[in-house]
């Protein structure tokens, strides 16, 4: 298997993909000083990833491009739950890719305690050889999601996913903490933005 040109396309899809968002994020803060999106990042899966997650699976080979949806991986991070669900809204009626699927982490917690918002997306890139329709994943998130999910993924590294018990009970705390987060956050929005705003304002005036 050729990996480096089997990822090439990938490669260039997550780059576009940021490039894209992050010019979302650039024209809300143009716009109105403030932005929904805090950051935008991106990577494609790293091969062992692949493998490990097609074993798991039981994903033949020829299914890969269709089954494995997550090759190519760019995530929003917003501040506010609500924010999310108003980028997901502008996702959808973009003409430069088309939404497959989605999954709402957010409403539908994983067992885990893994909150956060899938796309699933069928995106055109140009190759030397014409337009070649790749699967990507949008993950949209808050901070606090961030925060938890970023940790939770390490401890299952460290413990090749299984976690022990105590600790997961622990990750359960923290996930229904981190949800608690996002909700007073949530009832203070305005005065945080209002903030931000006038923040933004003053510092352009510098
Ligand atoms: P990586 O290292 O992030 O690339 P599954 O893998 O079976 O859970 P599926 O069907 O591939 O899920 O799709 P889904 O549910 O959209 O999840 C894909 C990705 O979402 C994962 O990729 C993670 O990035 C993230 N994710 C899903 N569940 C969890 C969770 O419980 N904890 C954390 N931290 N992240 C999660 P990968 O392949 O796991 O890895």
């Amino acid at each position: 298997m050729d990996w480096k040109t089997f990822l090439a396309p990938y490669t260039q899809v997550v780059e576009e993909l940021k490039i894209k968002l992050k010019g979302m994020r650039e024209q809300f803060e143009y716009d109105s000083n403030h932005s929904p999106i805090e950051f935008v990042m991106g990577r494609v899966k790293p091969v062992a990833s692949i493998k490990e997650k097609m074993n798991r699976k039981r994903i033949p080979h020829d299914r890969m491009e269709t089954d494995l949806q997550d090759i190519a991986g760019v995530r929003v991070v917003c501040q506010f739950v609500d924010d999310i669900y108003d980028i997901v809204e502008r996702l959808r009626s973009r003409n430069d890719f088309e939404v497959i699927e989605e999954r709402d982490y957010i409403q539908n917690k994983k067992s885990s305690g893994y909150r956060s918002y899938h796309m699933i997306i069928r995106y055109p890139v140009e190759t030397i050889y014409g337009e070649k329709h790749m699967i990507a994943e949008i993950q949209i998130r808050t901070l606090a999601m961030n925060f938890w999910a970023t940790n939770e993924h390490s401890l299952n590294y460290k413990y090749e996913n299984q976690i022990p018990k105590e600790v997961q009970s622990r990750l359960k705390r923290a996930a229904e903490a981190a949800f608690q987060l996002d909700e007073e956050m949530s009832k203070i929005k305005d005065e945080i933005q209002e903030a931000q705003r006038v923040f933004h304002t003053n510092k352009r005036k510098d």
